[in-house]
């Protein structure tokens, strides 16, 4: 028999775009993932409200679809939707959007941490919740957002995927690797943290019923099909709706010794995991433990990641200093390392804007030299990232007890040589690279596994995909005692601030 097509809408803060994913468990099986369509996905501030243009990514989600229909001459044999977190939309009693959902990068959450503090104080919200302190996190969103007219009028909330979901199917659903980043879900029941929603105030009946990668999510609309030109019934399945967790579910990894980097945006660096750690010590190190794919646990810090290099170049193509990212790259490869770094957790670099002169503050603030240029000002980013990306590495299995013998980097950064040899040099570990497109990977695996198109657990999975693949390995060399001096530099600066 053939392979069968799934499509994967993957979301992410920088692009959108719709994969085919050829599927097939015969023999030793087979796995082919096609681009179809690929939009920009563009933040608009509007009236001082950051927000995502959720109609534009829709509509380039149906452009998507359509794509994969003419693409495949068929219709697609299953919809996932992957997307970034924390971030939802709210409907009114008639199921209509209440305004744009706004942007995890928006204003609105400033302080709001530390009022919530006062009411749960944080050592009980990490003990109930298990999540890492992020200033966006949803239960922020909604208690700034307390006193909004909005928030009154909605009846529902839907976080991103689930809404997207919602438009191509009608049914509601709340899927649970994303909804564990709200800071409303138990890690260890993987249900609603109803004592910490109670205690702030949050209503838990605007979230539809959870679900879980791999449920059934509707089928196309009549008005979907007509749109994209599809022949129905084309079924909508809940995938790890949060797209670090299919990320992480398409990390290629043989056995159970591995961490991984989820690059991108950000950088999600950490360990699978079938339990969480609810200890103090990981709560201080800022440890999260958002839920996986078949009852895993992932257990990552958030590090600032690609973002930096993105808002620079934002930056350049506004002051005409800009110049392609693979001659830049080039050019910071050239550079001499570790002149420059800073702490690419530091929460100072979230916001939007200006990003070069931010990160020559944080520079001055660890007391290293400035760069100057684009090319200093990359190679100051890939070491900065490195260096966060082996403080996670250590810190999570330290704080887990488990240790590791390779890092996987899987995401677009995965494209980003450079990135990937510093990040192999800091760890002392090697570096398997690769897929770039994990989030469509493991998003098209758990349908196809639903579908009963291949079988098996995550390891089967992820054996199928090893098979699909050619990932680069980088292994480590260098100075290790210059990047041990430069994690002590950032160490002391971290403690002092
Ligand atoms: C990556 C990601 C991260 C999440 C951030 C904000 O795309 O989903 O995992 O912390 O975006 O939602």
């Amino acid at each position: 028999t053939e392979p069968l097509p799934f499509a994967a809408v993957d979301l992410g803060a920088s692009s959108g775009r719709v994969m085919v994913g050829h599927v097939s468990g015969r023999g030793s099986g087979t796995l082919r993932l096609e681009e179809i369509h690929r939009f920009p996905n563009r933040p608009v501030r509007a009236a001082g409200t950051l927000h995502w243009d959720i109609l534009s990514l829709y509509a380039g989600v149906l452009d998507g679809l359509r794509a994969a229909g003419a693409a495949t001459g068929r219709a697609p044999a299953g919809v996932g939707i992957d997307t970034w977190a924390v971030d939802f939309g709210l409907l009114d009693a008639d199921g209509s959007l209440l305004g744009n959902p706004v942007h995890y990068r928006d204003a609105r959450t400033d302080g709001e941490a530390a009022r919530v503090s006062a009411v749960v104080p944080p050592d009980d919200l990490y003990a109930a919740t298990g999540l890492q302190y992020l200033p966006f996190n949803t239960l922020y969103q909604l208690t700034a957002a307390r006193e909004s007219a909005t928030l009154a009028a909605a009846r529902r909330l839907l976080l991103i995927p689930d809404l997207i979901a919602y438009w191509l199917t009608g049914e509601a659903g709340t899927e649970i690797t994303n909804a564990s980043t709200t800071q409303l879900i138990d890690p260890r029941t993987r249900d609603w943290a109803t004592p910490v929603a109670n205690a702030l105030g949050v209503d838990l009946t605007l979230f539809a019923p959870l679900r879980g990668p791999g449920a059934p999510a509707g089928q196309l609309l009549p008005d979907v099909l007509a749109e994209t030109g599809l022949t129905g019934p084309v079924p909508v399945t809940a995938v790890g709706s949060h797209d670090t967790a299919s990320a992480v579910a398409a990390v290629p990894a043989s056995g159970e010794r591995f961490a991984y980097v989820a690059t991108g945006t950000w950088s999600l660096a950490g360990l699978e995991l079938d339990a969480p750690v609810l200890t103090e010590e990981s709560r201080l190190a800022n440890f999260t433990n958002e839920l996986g794919v078949d009852g895993t646990v992932r257990y990552l810090r958030n590090i600032m990641g690609l973002w930096l290099l993105q808002e620079c170049l934002r930056a350049w193509e506004a002051d005409g200093t800009g110049r392609p990212l693979d001659r830049l790259l080039r050019e910071a490869a050239d550079v001499p390392g570790l002149r420059a770094v800073v702490d690419a957790d530091d929460p100072a670099f979230i916001a939007p804007g200006d990003m070069p002169r931010r990160i020559a503050d944080a520079c001055r603030r660890v007391g290293g030299r400035v760069p100057r240029g684009p090319a200093e000002i990359t190679r100051c980013v890939l070491d900065s990232l490195a260096l966060a990306h082996r403080r996670a590495v250590e810190d999570a299995q330290r704080l887990s007890g488990r240790t590791v013998d390779t890092v996987h980097v899987v995401g677009g950064g995965a494209h980003n040589e450079l990135l990937c040899r510093l990040t192999a040099d800091a760890c002392g570990l090697p570096v398997v690279a690769g897929p770039a497109e994990a989030a469509a990977f493991g998003n098209v695996l758990v349908q196809a596994r639903a579908a009963g198109a291949v079988r098996g657990d995550l390891t089967d999975l992820r054996a199928l995909l090893r098979g699909a693949l050619e990932p680069r390995r980088y292994e480590p060399s260098g100075d290790r005692k210059a990047w041990d001096r430069a994690a002590e530099l950032l160490a002391g600066e971290r403690a002092a601030r």
